[in-house]
């Protein structure tokens, strides 16, 4: 299996995050990189590939167009206003105050556009967003042209960018970019399965109200983490959309019994759906030893459970998310991906 990857990921790496009351240093760091690439070269997956230079009319068809200006031209904007750090806001349109009206001042402007704020964003952060957006495309298209399957190593991030929003370390959404990609090159119906330990907030409400993309996302309750406001059971879609969203919410401790089996509810989900192809969000922030998340998983049941995902017998994309245990990312990322390969090549 080919694996689309870039150096530029480099470029974003913010001093800090705010975090337990602390400016620390972030859980989303450029080692996560480091160790992923190493798994996959002490597991003979070689295969690397560089991007492709990014369709910003792709991204134009996920992201609101002020959104990414905003994105484009923040830093620049945050210096001219004399700020010394990185760019973080202070303040967000919550309950009954304008939250549709953006701000003319860049402080404003961040808030405007943020969904949580404990991401900075640094002078050449733009620059690392495009490549990770030009690597869900260029993966997702070596699938629509025929390949089983491919790795997009996405860093930073994109699962909880809405069309204008960024935050929880996403900026651009790829693998919303990636499964819009499958349907411009063919595809009638994508489904969307988030398996990072956080719910796919931007993910759901991109596609909420669209039948031609099943989004289902095992996640944390949002009632007792990140991100807080959304990834109830009871969100099911709107308008088109109804039916084609699904949320299996589950507590701390969860272990793989359980998750397994909201994975099995899932993928019989995909199949009665009729997905033309798969885009799999993977994080690997399940891994009972992550930091900043309470499931239960252990670095074998990442290699049951990709080779469950390989049983769908679809076109499938793994798009890297989450996953903050770093010295055992690689492992764990990894063994989904050998799951899978085990599974597909017997089936
Ligand atoms: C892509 C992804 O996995 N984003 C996750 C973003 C989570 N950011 C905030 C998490 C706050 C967690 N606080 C945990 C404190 C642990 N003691
Ligand atoms: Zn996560």
């Amino acid at each position: 299996m080919k694996t689309v990857r870039s150096d530029d990921h480099k470029f974003h790496f913010p001093k800090g995050e705010l975090s337990g009351g602390l400016f620390v240093r972030p859980f989303e760091c450029p080692e996560r990189w480091d160790y992923i690439m190493a798994s996959l070269t002490e597991a003979g997956l070689t295969d690397f590939v560089d991007p492709d230079p990014l369709d910003m009319d792709l991204v134009h068809k996920i992201h609101d167009a002020n959104f990414v200006t905003f994105l484009q031209t923040c830093w620049v904007e945050w210096v001219a206003d004399g700020n010394k750090g990185e760019l973080i806001p202070t303040t967000v349109p919550a309950r009954r105050m304008q939250q549709h009206r953006c701000p003319n001042y860049i402080e404003g402007k961040a808030g405007y556009y943020a969904m949580a704020i404990e991401t900075a964003i640094t002078e050449t952060t733009w620059k690392a967003v495009q490549a990770s957006a030009a690597i869900a495309q260029t993966a997702q298209n070596i699938v629509s042209n025929g390949e089983r399957t491919a790795f997009a190593l996405c860093r930073p991030p994109g699962h909880h960018a809405a069309s204008d929003l960024y935050g929880g370390y996403c900026f651009l959404n790829n693998a919303a970019i990636a499964a819009q990609g499958f349907l411009d090159s063919g595809a009638t119906k994508v489904a969307v399965l988030d398996v990072d330990f956080h719910h796919g907030n931007g993910t759901q409400d991109i596609f909420y109200s669209r039948e031609d993309v099943l989004f289902l996302s095992l996640h944390g309750a949002p009632e007792d983490c990140f991100p807080s406001f959304l990834g109830y059971a009871d969100e099911k879609g709107a308008g088109d959309g109804e039916g084609f969203n699904v949320n299996y919410p589950m507590p701390e401790g969860t272990p793989y019994s359980v998750w397994g089996e909201a994975l099995d509810d899932a993928l019989k989900r995909i199949e009665a759906f009729g997905a033309d192809a798969v885009v799999i969000s993977l994080g690997v922030d399940t891994f009972e030893k992550d930091p900043i998340s309470f499931f239960k998983l252990t670095s074998d049941d990442f290699k049951t459970y990709g080779g469950r995902l390989a049983s769908l017998n679809k076109p499938t994309l793994f798009v890297m998310e989450g996953g903050y245990a770093v010295e055992e990312i690689g492992i764990n990322t990894v063994n989904v991906l050998t799951g899978f390969l085990g599974a597909a090549s017997g089936s």
